[in-house]
């Protein structure tokens, strides 16, 4: 279902104030659930390369998702209702440079808390409007048992320092994420935040889709895009995609590894 402009703008705001808005029920819970059993084998394949100590913490995995069949599904990848939130925070002529997922299993532990990117002018106490976004939806329910991320409202606008004091002191709690399957969060990823354990015996993936402003370079993630997915893709996402790296075939689309590597700002 489309936003209207207003709804859009509203959700925007939420994000600049709080750092995250949520659309809810936004995904078909058939598709999700055909997402989550696509995915076993690629976190199989992450488990056995990484062992139980991968770089996001103990039994915690980063795991890139190829570009083509489902993972590319215009209906998620080119969503209305995500694009028009995304392009009122960074601009309809903005990037979309990661898709992938944060999966914890039993085992994990809290991470540091952290932000997923630099200041732009870490320097000067000033923050500026947004300009890195995480588009996250879970692929099963997110409760207590299976690991929400916490996050601090309105972090986003401070410096670390005084972001963690406001957290130390209890002036800013940290909120869980809950999330029901279907449901879509947009965040700003200056927001500190943590993973959190998973104590269920039920893999906890949450998909990432990265979006920036067109200025931003971000040598850490990208999508390497199969040209025949690329062409097949409505005009928006075409545009969308424009600073990534095209392959002639899907295998060679596959072939290299994203190295996210774990560092906290
Ligand atoms: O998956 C989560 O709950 C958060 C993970 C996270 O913040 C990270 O790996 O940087």
């Amino acid at each position: 279902m489309p936003l209207t402009p207003a709804q859009a703008r509203a959700h925007a705001d939420e994000v600049r104030e709080t750092s995250v808005t949520v659309l809810k029920g936004l995904i078909p819970i058939e598709t999700i659930d055909t997402w989550n059993a696509a995915f076993g084998p690629l976190l199989a394949g992450s488990v056995r390369r990484e062992g139980d100590n991968p770089n996001r913490g103990p039994h915690r995995y980063y795991v890139t998702l190829p570009f083509h069949g489902l993972w590319a599904d215009p209906a998620i990848m080119d969503n209305d209702a995500i694009m028009a939130v995304v392009e009122e925070l960074v601009g309809a002529d903005g990037v979309m440079c990661q898709l992938a997922s944060d999966t914890p299993l039993m085992g994990s532990e809290h991470q540091e808390l952290h932000r997923d990117t630099q200041l732009l002018f870490p320097e000067s106490g000033v923050e500026t409007p947004p300009y890195q976004l995480a588009v996250n939806f879970p692929l099963i329910d997110v409760t207590d048992d299976t690991g929400p991320m916490e996050y601090a409202p309105g972090t986003h606008m401070l410096s670390k320092e005084e972001g963690m004091r406001r957290i130390a002191g209890g002036e800013t709690p940290l909120v869980r994420a809950y999330m029901a399957r279907g449901d879509v969060m947009i965040r700003d990823v200056r927001h500190i935040h943590r993973g959190t354990p998973n104590r269920s015996l039920t893999p906890r993936p949450m998909v990432v889709a990265g979006y920036s402003r067109r200025w931003l370079n971000r040598p850490e993630v990208n999508i390497r895009v199969p040209a025949d997915v690329l062409v097949a893709l409505p005009e928006r996402a075409r545009r969308w995609l424009r600073h990534n790296p095209v392959f002639e075939t899907r295998a060679d689309a596959d072939r290299a590894e994203e190295s996210y590597r774990a560092f906290a700002y």
